[in-house]
């Protein structure tokens, strides 16, 4: 909440000095300063403080510092922290629809998923989210996910087995990596790189920009592209500072999301081509996998039993596909 104070100095008001104090708002953020989310990020952090003439302060910490994504998302919920941008993997976990995104081959490509989660489906998960303290405002890109690794290249399924991958925190992709015959862990974002160098894992699946920006590469240098995972990333704000707002500064919150969002999908398009240009200079090895077919049959068991786990969310899974 604003606070006003008028500065009073001995009998005399002084009425020239009504300082508001502005609401700072806490801001998490998992990726470094130069990453397309972040710069988004902060551009949303200085047209809110800008269009509310400092009602709002936002405040963005970047590189996870304010904890890795699992306890940030319930920080958010629980009000701690005040927005933050949120991969759907984790999120998973506590909003189950949202499960939904984080089937393995759910969106055809990026195209389709912009479509989906920018109209009536995305919507659905938004209302899921607000019902779990979370405002999603916007929906950012973070293009197709593929696994690397210390040991070989990946042609077909079968080279997986027997590998240990890295995964984020949800066990959909326990399941999907047991598919493939390899070993899942579920592990926090910031650990990777030590336990690739170290050997703990073989390997793990991510994005171009992430791959380069964690410097998975110098470790990892087998990139093997079977874009299984497309995940979108919501720009969250938290129930309780939403809540707090007035209606002026909601549209404000509001549009100054849509247009970092804008503006992180319009940056993400160039840092693909120049992380993918990037990692290959640097000695990465990159190929297309034989039979992509091969991969999304795998998943057949992993939809499978989501849907007898979760009945009511399958007409959510055929909308989506259905959807162009
Ligand atoms: C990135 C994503 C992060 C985080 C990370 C991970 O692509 O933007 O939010 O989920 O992957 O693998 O943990």
């Amino acid at each position: 909440m604003t606070l006003t104070r008028i500065a009073m100095s001995g009998a005399i008001a002084a009425l020239t000095a009504v300082p508001t104090l502005a609401e700072g708002w806490r801001g998490w953020n998992i990726h470094p300063e130069d990453y397309p989310n972040s710069i988004a990020l902060e551009s949303f952090a200085k047209e809110v403080a800008e269009k509310t003439e400092g009602r709002i302060e936002p405040q963005v910490y970047h590189n996870a510092v304010l904890g890795d994504q699992p306890d940030a998302i319930e920080q958010v919920r629980n009000g701690g922290l005040d927005f933050a941008n949120f991969n759907m993997g984790p999120m998973g976990q506590i909003v189950p629809a949202t499960n939904v995104l984080s089937l393995p081959f759910i969106f055809r490509d990026v195209d389709q998923m912009h479509v989906v989660m920018d109209g009536e489906i995305g919507q659905r998960f938004s209302d899921a989210l607000s019902e779990e303290g979370l405002v999603a405002l916007s929906w950012f890109d973070s293009g197709s996910r593929s696994f690397y690794n210390t040991k070989q290249a990946i042609e077909t399924p079968d080279d997986v087995k027997g590998m240990k991958f890295r995964v984020m925190n949800n066990d959909l992709y326990v399941q999907m990596v047991d598919m493939l015959g390899g070993n899942a862990t579920p592990m926090a974002y910031g650990e990777v790189y030590q336990s690739l160098k170290t050997g703990v894992i073989d390997g793990a699946e991510n994005n171009y920009p992430s791959y380069d920006s964690s410097n998975h590469f110098e470790v990892a240098k087998y990139y093997s592209i079977t874009n299984h995972l497309i995940i979108p990333e919501c720009l969250c704000v938290s129930t309780a500072a939403w809540d707090g707002l007035s209606d002026e500064d909601k549209a404000i919150v509001k549009e100054a999301a849509v247009n970092a969002a804008k503006e992180q999908r319009a940056l993400w398009a160039d840092r693909e081509m120049k992380s993918r240009e990037k990692v290959e200079a640097a000695g990465a090895m990159i190929n297309e996998v034989k039979d992509p077919a091969a991969f999304q049959d795998a998943m057949g068991p992993v939809y499978e039993g989501f849907i007898k786990a979760n009945p009511d969310l399958e007409s959510l899974i055929e909308d989506i596909q259905s959807s162009n």
